[in-house]
């Protein structure tokens, strides 16, 4: 694949993404290396409940210390039951081969995986000083929005408009290298924030109607004939590097 810049440039950018998403505690989370204590997953892939990285009342008075113990103790740990249940389901249904809850179970994981990951980052981006971006954030900042206060208008006006429930998202896009502001009105929509992707297979019906027709199962049957393994290896060695990075 073609990048618009570098190598070098790329890894660089991985690197702040890394930064942007809180990546790092979570990859090394995921591949059990050197995670935040309280991080490391057991044996066979299951969370825990990270500790927050402050007490209950550090971000008084703008968090209150009940909000921050309900959320924390009850939500985020409802994310981890279940995000482990759905990841044991999936587990069984491997080894039995019957996937008829295929549809359940990865939506269980993508919604409870995606809670997991996101409530980890939010406590991880608080704290109780505060302050303003520094260094190679604000180079980024400067570049992406034109500025700290630009920045933050339009996150603050993202935020406020998510409709329902959801997340406000100061994100890495590695393609191009830039900082992006994002609305995460549905966190379960089939996605589990934070991963990095090694192998895409396109099922929209452009992609084999011609030749297949209705017939997707055959398409992504024969898809497996022409998999390019060096790129996948390539692209899981450099998620692994940035999981190192600290
Ligand atoms: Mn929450």
């Amino acid at each position: 694949m073609e990048y618009p810049f570098t190598r070098r440039e790329m890894m660089k950018g991985f690197g702040m993404a890394a930064m942007a998403l809180g990546a790092s505690g979570l990859y090394g989370t995921a591949y059990g290396e050197s995670g935040k204590k309280g991080r490391m997953p057991s044996e066979k892939g299951e969370c825990k409940l990270p500790p927050l990285p402050y007490a209950y009342d550090a971000l008084e008075p703008y968090i209150d210390k009940e909000t921050l113990t309900i959320h924390h103790d009850k939500h985020h740990a409802g994310y981890v039951r279940n995000f482990n249940k759905a990841w044991k389901k999936l587990l069984d249904a491997r080894a039995s081969g019957d996937f008829s809850l295929i549809k359940h179970w990865s939506r269980e994981l993508a919604f409870h995986g995606s809670g997991h990951i996101l409530h980890t980052l939010y406590w991880d981006n608080m704290s109780p000083g505060g302050g303003e971006p520094r260094g190679e954030l604000q180079e980024a900042m400067n570049r992406s929005f034109g500025g700290f206060n630009r920045f933050k208008a339009q996150f603050a006006a993202a935020a406020k408009a998510v409709e329902g429930s959801g997340w406000g998202v100061l994100a890495f896009e590695p393609f191009r290298g830039y900082l992006i502001i994002l609305q995460a009105e549905k966190h379960q929509d089939q996605t589990l924030w934070g991963v990095f992707p090694l192998l895409i297979c396109d099922v929209w019906e452009h992609a084999y109607y011609l030749k297949y027709q209705n017939r997707r199962a055959e398409y992504i049957n024969n898809f497996f004939n022409i998999i390019n393994w060096v790129e996948v290896e390539n692209r899981y060695k450099t998620a692994k590097k940035l999981s190192s990075r600290r």
